[in-house]
């Protein structure tokens, strides 16, 4: 054989598994999440994997790439991926806005499927050159273990619905037992989050805000950190304050958080990277986003006004070697990089090991909703998060085995759906009849 091994297999396997009733700005998360995965197989019998956001569009897009993945070589995975870009399915009524309100329906125009096809290539071509795939992005590896923060959550009463929530109550493992109750008072957060480091050591949390007024949910900050005075504690109410209140709330919590993320939106006709912009004047506090710079020409603004200092940079948006691109900006710009996440199986927390090994400097402990699907493996050999770290695979390309008997059965659950798109408005129904999104109020707030 020759050059680089052909690409002879691609398949695209829609998955489902279950969840919380995790309560953010958009809602309630309903008892399944759905993801897509990509399966690569090439002539010299290896075969490279990828997950990315579920929904029936994402899947549409995956296999109507195929034709312009197989039969070509594993080492033009960039001519692959730029013949997408050129030629491939795209996004209809796409108005560039991205997600700076936190509309779930417009998270399709900022997912791109064909990323999912870059993490598969890439764990092909690093196990045809045997090395980890983190060495053949970015800067090569720069760590073996990334830190994770542990993602917090309001959660609401599962029994106020008759929706297929799972109940873990017998579980014998004390953080599984929890994560499917009710969880909505300061002290519950506390004890999350002590059951969680108690599992996964972390350091660092992150609170979903956007659920409650912000008064309230700055409490449940000041209670966490009472409990970890040398915890780095975060927010993020996805942009539902006004910049008003924003400011208002975050006075004298220099000391608590250690950074806000997506404080406030757009208002009063101006973008969210100009009130972010005025947020950071009026309070030097350090910002970050995964909703005003979710592409090149929005981080250009961003950046031109300083509306943030740390840009999370979420592979499944900007594509690995994209984030990673961003990564070695922000380095050289002395910002920070780090990485959003939405419901995920261990695919993408193992591409997230990778990408985050890569980043040259030092990123924010990443984010992950890992926690949450923990134990739901789509692998024989999924990563471990201990002492508040996620190990790095270290074997050949993405380093980790597929387990398609648990595929399948993941697989046999989204079939079993009735749709296959999120929608956090559905369960808000129980909790407040005909509840509709709004960008600018808490979800229980009505
Ligand atoms: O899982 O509901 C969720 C999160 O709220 C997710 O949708 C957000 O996109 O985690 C995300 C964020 O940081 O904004
Ligand atoms: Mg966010």
């Amino acid at each position: 054989m020759t050059g680089t091994p052909i690409i002879t297999e691609m398949q695209v396997i829609p998955v489902a598994g279950y969840d919380s009733m995790e309560m953010t700005l958009s809602g309630a998360h309903a008892p399944y999440f759905t993801r897509n995965l990509v399966i690569i197989k090439d002539n010299s019998g290896h075969t490279g994997i990828g997950e990315i956001h579920g929904g029936e569009y994402t899947e549409e897009c995956l296999n109507s790439y195929i034709p312009l993945v197989v039969g070509q070589e594993v080492g033009k995975y960039r001519s692959i991926l730029g013949a997408i870009h050129r030629g491939g399915k795209k996004a209809e009524g796409d108005d560039g806005e991205g997600i700076q309100t936190l509309d779930i329906s417009k998270l399709k125009f900022v997912v791109r499927a064909e990323w999912a096809i870059e993490c598969a290539l890439l764990d092909l071509l690093g196990q045809h050159l045997g090395v980890p795939m983190c060495e053949l992005l970015a800067e090569g590896k720069q760590r073996n273990q990334v830190e994770v923060l542990g993602y917090l959550f309001y959660v609401s009463d599962r029994n106020k619905t008759d929706l297929p929530y799972l109940d873990e109550s017998t579980s014998s493992d004390p953080w599984f037992k929890m994560r499917r109750n009710a969880m909505l008072s300061h002290e519950q957060i506390v004890e999350e989050a002590q059951c969680l480091q108690e599992k996964y050591g972390f350091r660092c949390f992150k609170l979903k805000g956007g659920v409650f007024s912000g008064e309230y949910e700055m409490d449940t900050v000041r209670a966490l950190k009472k409990h970890f005075p040398d915890g780095r504690i975060n927010i993020d109410p996805n942009g539902a304050w006004s910049l008003a209140e924003a400011i208002s709330l975050c006075k004298g919590m220099h000391n608590t958080l250690s950074y806000i993320e997506d404080p406030c939106g757009p208002e009063a006709g101006f973008s969210s990277r100009e009130i972010m912009a005025e947020f950071k004047n009026a309070t030097n506090m350090p910002v970050a986003t995964n909703m005003i710079a979710t592409n090149w020409r929005q981080f250009y603004h961003a950046a031109a006004l300083k509306s943030v200092d740390i840009v999370l940079a979420d592979p499944h948006f900007w594509g690995l070697e994209g984030s990673l691109r961003m990564a070695s900006i922000l380095n050289d710009w002395g910002l920070t990089w780090g990485s959003h996440s939405n419901n995920h199986f261990d695919i993408t927390l193992a591409t997230f090991a990778h990408v985050a090994a890569a980043a040259p400097g030092h990123p924010t402990a990443l984010d992950t909703h890992w926690i949450w699907q923990d134990g739901q493996n789509l692998l024989k050999d999924a990563p471990q998060i201990k002492n508040g770290y996620l190990e790095v695979p270290n074997r050949p390309g993405l380093g980790v085995t597929l387990d398609m008997e648990r595929v399948m059965e993941a697989n046999r659950l989204y079939n079993s759906m009735p749709s296959h798109d999120r929608d956090d408005a559905m369960a808000m129904q129980y909790l407040i009849p005909n509840w509709k999104y709004d960008s600018k109020k808490p979800c229980l707030v009505r």
